[in-house]
Parts: structure tokens; sequence; C-alpha cells
């Protein structure tokens, strides 16, 4: 699952060396007209013309915030600060073993105190703002499977220890269905020195995330309901402008920008902080973020203001409680990880909300090196991620788009995925836009930056037609050698490819592309979704009509191209549909 960015070190860099920031001089003299007042996305369609006698959030030139806390007071701790810890010789042993347990290095964790002190990542213009107090309290909801003690419970009083008094009204965890011994009574205790603002509830068997989630939000009892991780940090003063957008419209969906935490060393790294980003996605539904065009920027008084967002990566956002059951929570046919994000961000565009992200709201969030839980033992032939992913696209893309999907993977096209009718007549009850409209004016940049998918031509595994071997991709990623061929296993993954009516061959997300005029490589697909690669069914030639040469398989098991010869066993293929299920 593609979740990083790969954005993520550049922006680091960009932001070390110092962030561009606009702020206003400091005269005391002027209240800046509240963003709600200038024409654009602080408001929204539907609030239009109702928002006169709403307060607004607003910014106090050269005088401070009314919610921004004091600067801590420096400390030289490990961890403070953000800064990394490291790991001596004779932790080595238990430290691996943590990480494999938990995706974390729990040894370093440990050793940072629970309110550790994280640099301020926000753009300056941030402590600006001021926020009416009176908001809708919020219930902040951790849902958590077989965490990390410390890294768990340092979520707790980061959230506790950011969010102003009056607007949290309590933090839900939810424990779903843990075995690790120090999660049971021992954490029961240690919460009890938050006197009842902690609520801690537990599933009788494993639900998954998204489940656990509906539960938590079931059992919560504030006006708004926030979603974290259960392994992240709270920047400055991060809640209230969530709450604002909320009190605002309360159908808008307020998410924080997410900004990382190393899963070794516990660094604090601010993602892109002088460009700003929002959710898109990719035809296979992979999670992507890309710049947010300038249209959308230029609606805004302030850099600083949110702005609209097609979709969100899923772990963090507050959203009006009874706004969120309105719209049926989550498909309750989801499963335990993936897809959820776009389920409820197509559903809240789609059906008259919008999703918003907030560039004064930060979070830090420790992105593990692999996951360390299974997603639960199923029947089903293909993955329970790839299955959630359908019941969105059977519901939400329409006949017109969920095609794209089947492009991009046609081995699941028919996969039985169980019944979707509640939420189909959902859609139709309220009167939902089409996913063609949400394309149109919410998401529009994936049309340049992911066009749609020309039809395939062919697609599976590319096996010899006088042979047994069939294109492997070797456990190659993008950046990685060349492919060769290798016996068949007829079990698609590493041995499982698409040729599109342009051309272009592909394998997931990534495409093949010839190296010196030899060797193939998987590499980046580039943006026009065609290629070189000629497939003559009869002779069984697979040529690239760029070098006018053939795909053989060389001494070395790779494959090379060579000049075309249809009597060369080692150069014709068959391209034979394969089904998992
Ligand atoms: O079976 C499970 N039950 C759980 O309660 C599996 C997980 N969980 C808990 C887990 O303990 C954690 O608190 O659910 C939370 C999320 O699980 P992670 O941290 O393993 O997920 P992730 O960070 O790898 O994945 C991202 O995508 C998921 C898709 O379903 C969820 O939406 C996650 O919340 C989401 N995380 C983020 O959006 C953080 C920013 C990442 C990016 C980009
Ligand atoms: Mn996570």
């Amino acid at each position: 699952m593609d979740r990083k960015r790969s954005e993520d070190k550049d922006a680091y860099k960009q932001h070390k060396h110092g962030a561009v920031v606009h702020m206003v001089e400091e005269k005391e003299e002027n209240i800046v007209p509240p963003p709600g007042d200038h024409e654009g996305p602080a408001g929204g369609d539907d609030v239009q013309g109702k928002t006169a006698d709403i307060p607004k959030a607003f910014v106090t030139k050269g005088k401070i915030g009314n919610y921004e806390p004091k600067e801590p007071s420096p400390s030289h701790a490990p961890g403070e600060n953000g800064d990394p810890v490291y790991t001596s010789m004779d932790e080595k042993s238990k430290s691996e073993q943590e990480i494999r347990q938990y995706g974390f290095n729990m040894v370093n964790s440990d050793k940072i105190a629970m309110n550790r002190t994280i640099p301020d990542t926000r753009l300056d213009e941030c402590k600006y703002w001021n926020y009416p107090d009176k908001q809708p309290t919020a219930s902040v909801i951790l849902v958590f499977h077989n965490e990390g003690f410390s890294t768990l419970v340092r979520t707790v009083h980061s959230v506790i220890n950011t969010s102003p008094k009056h607007m949290l009204k309590e933090v839900v965890m939810v424990d779903d269905f843990s075995d690790k011994e120090n999660l049971k009574g021992h954490l029961e205790d240690y919460l009890k020195q938050f006197n009842g603002l902690v609520k801690l509830y537990r599933n009788k068997e494993r639900e998954g995330l998204i489940r656990t989630r509906t539960r938590g939000a079931e059992l919560s009892t504030g006006d708004v309901i926030v979603f974290l991780d259960a392994h992240c940090e709270c920047n400055r003063n991060w809640l209230p402008p969530l709450l604002d957008r909320i009190r605002v419209d309360r159908k808008t969906m307020a998410v924080p920008i997410v900004d990382g935490i190393d899963w070794d060393n516990f660094q604090y790294r601010p993602v892109y902080s002088t460009v700003h980003h929002r959710g898109i996605f990719e035809w296979g539904f992979l999670y992507k973020e890309s710049q947010v065009p300038k249209k959308e920027l230029d609606k805004r008084a302030y850099n600083s203001e949110p702005y609209p967002s097609p979709t969100h990566a899923g772990g963090l956002f507050a959203m009006d409680r009874n706004y969120f059951f309105e719209l049926g929570g989550y498909d309750p046919g989801l499963r335990i990880w993936g897809g959820e994000n776009f389920e409820l961000s197509f559903k809240i565009w789609q059906c008259g909300g919008r999703v918003e992200w907030v560039p004064c709201s930060r979070v830090g969030h420790i992105y593990r090196n692999f996951m360390p839980y299974s997603t639960g033992q199923h029947k089903e032939k293909i993955p329970v991620i790839t299955l959630n992913y359908m019941r969105v696209v059977e519901v939400w893309l329409g006949e017109e788009f969920r095609e794209y999907f089947y492009t991009r993977e046609p081995m699941v096209r028919g996969y039985p995925i169980g019944d979707i009718s509640k939420q189909v007549q959902f859609k139709k009850d309220n009167n939902c836009k089409s996913f063609k409209w949400f394309m149109d004016n919410v998401a529009y940049e994936v049309y340049d930056l992911y066009p749609l998918p020309p039809r395939n031509k062919a697609w599976g595994e590319f096996k010899q037609k006088r042979g047994n071997k069939c294109w492997d991709s070797m456990g190659q990623g993008m950046g990685g050698g060349p492919i060769g061929a290798y016996y068949c296993h007829h079990g698609g993954s590493n041995q499982y490819y698409r040729l599109n009516e342009k051309g272009q061959i592909g394998t997931g997300e990534w495409c093949l592309r010839t190296e010196n005029g030899d060797t193939i490589h998987i590499r980046r697909c580039d943006v026009e979704p065609a290629g070189p690669w000629k497939w003559d069914e009869n002779t069984g030639l697979i040529r690239n009509v760029d070098v006018d040469k053939c795909v053989d398989i060389g001494e070395d098991n790779l494959l090379h191209l060579k000049s075309c010869d249809p009597s060369a066993p080692t150069q014709l293929w068959d391209i034979k549909e394969i089904y998992p299920w």
C-alpha cells in the first residue's frame, strides 16, 4: 500500500532551509476581515448567504491569537524538540525484537518523555488567528490493536496537553482485541491519572480499524468526533482550527496536515510547509497527494486558510458526530484496513458536504516500516483491501468510472463483494451527485496526473508459447534492476502485466521501460498512458517499436531486446488471463 508520500524528504529539506512565509507587519491598528468575508472555501457553497450571524475566526495583525500556547522552555532530555533518539550497541537486539513486534523502535520511544516538545511546523501566520471561544466539543477517538505502550499513551498525553480544556470532552480509546499483556490491566491503571477524561472500551473480537472506529463514534458523547491513529503527537493549537470549520459548516470534514515521526528514532519531521498539498487517488485506488491547484489557493485571503481536498489519508480527521451517522458512518461491509478513507470522502462530497485540509492544524504520525499485524483470516482469494476498494467502486463510481478501476485491476472483476444494496439505496435517497460531478468539480487534477487509462488489449501472465517461463519482476521495485523470465507459477503478483491499447505495459501502478535499448526495468509510468509495445497475437512477438526489437530471454534469464525472430521460442509469448479466485 503506497501510503507514504514520495515528497516527504524534499519537503523536510525545504522546511529546514527556511519556510518562506509572508507575515503581517507589526501594527496594532487593524483587525483583518475574516476569511469568511472573502470569497472562497471558508464557508463553502451551501453556507453562503447564511453566514452573516455566525462569528468568524480572524487574524489580528501583530497580535498573537487567543489559543496560542506559551513556547515551552528548552530541555535537553532525549527526543526533546522532536530530535532523534538513538539505540546503543547493547540495546540493539532488544530494539530489533521490538521493531519486529510493533513496527516501531519501542526501546527508543521508552526514553522519550510523555510530554516531549516538538517543533512548531505551521506557517508562521497561524499564530495570529483568533477562534471564537464557543466551539462544538470534541471526542478524540483512538482505536488500537497491539500498539506499543509508550507510543500509545504518549498520544493520549499529547492530545490532552495540546487541547483547550473546554473543547475536549473526552478521549475515547477502543482496544481492537489486543493480546499484549501490558495493554490489559496496566493500561487501565495508567489511565486513572486522567480522572475519567479518558475512557477505555474493548472489543470482544477483532473487528478491524474501520468497524472499531464506528464503535468509538457510537460511544462518544462530544459534538464532534476526532479520529487519530494511536501513535500521534499533536502540534501547537491543532484542535481549534479543526473545530472552527465544523462550527461554521457542520457538513465539513476537517483534516489536519500530517507530519511524519520516524519509526526508529522518533524524529519529528514536517511535511510540506510552503507548498500546500491535498489528497487524491490513482485508478488502482492507491492514495496519493498532489499540490493544490492554484485556482483553489487563489480563492483564499490568507495562505494559512483551509482549502478543499478530494480525499484524505484516513487516520486523522474531525467531523460532526451526527453528520457522520446521517451519512451512515462507514460502510459496515468494509473490513479491517483500507478504502474507508475513499468511501467517506466520496460520500461526503457527492452527498452535499465537503472535505477540507486545515494548514494551521498539524499532527505528527509515526509511519511504520511495515505492518505488524495481519489483516485477518478470510476465505477470500483476493486481499481484503481490494475487496474494500471494490465495494467503494461499485457504490460510488457508477458505471462510467468503475471501468477505470477494473482496467487497472482486471483480475478482480466479478468477484463477489457481498450486499451493497443499503449503500446504493442511501445514494439514491439522498440524491447524491455522480462521480463525474466529483471529478469535474473537485478532483479535476486527477485527469492530468493520472489520466483515464485506455482499455487493456491483453493482461495476465506473459507466458512462452513454447516453453514454460513467464515474465517475472523478481521483486524489483520501481527503482530496481531489470526484470526476467522464470518458471510460471500462475499466481499473478510478480508475474502479472497489462498491455493497453496504446502500447503501454504496466504492472500495478508501475510501467515497463527499456534501458539502453537492451534490458527492461520497472519504472514510474509516463503521465501519457502510452508506450512502444506491440504484441503480435499470431506470431507471439512482443516488439518495442521505438527500437524495432523484440523481447527475448537472455542467457542470464533476464529479458533483453534482440532482433526479432519469429522462429526463436524465447521470443514468442502468449498473454493469458489469470484469475486468482
Ligand atoms: O485491525 C486493526 N485494528 C485497529 O484498531 C488494525 C489497526 N488498528 C488501529 C491501529 O492500532 C491504529 O491506531 O487502527 C489505527 C490505524 O492503523 P495503522 O496505523 O496500522 O494504519 P496506517 O497508518 O498504516 O494506515 C492509514 O490507512 C488506514 C487505512 O484503513 C487507516 O485509515 C489509517 O488510519 C491510516 N493512517 C493515516 O491516515 C495516517 C497518515 C498516513 C498517511 C498517508
Ligand atoms: Mn498509523
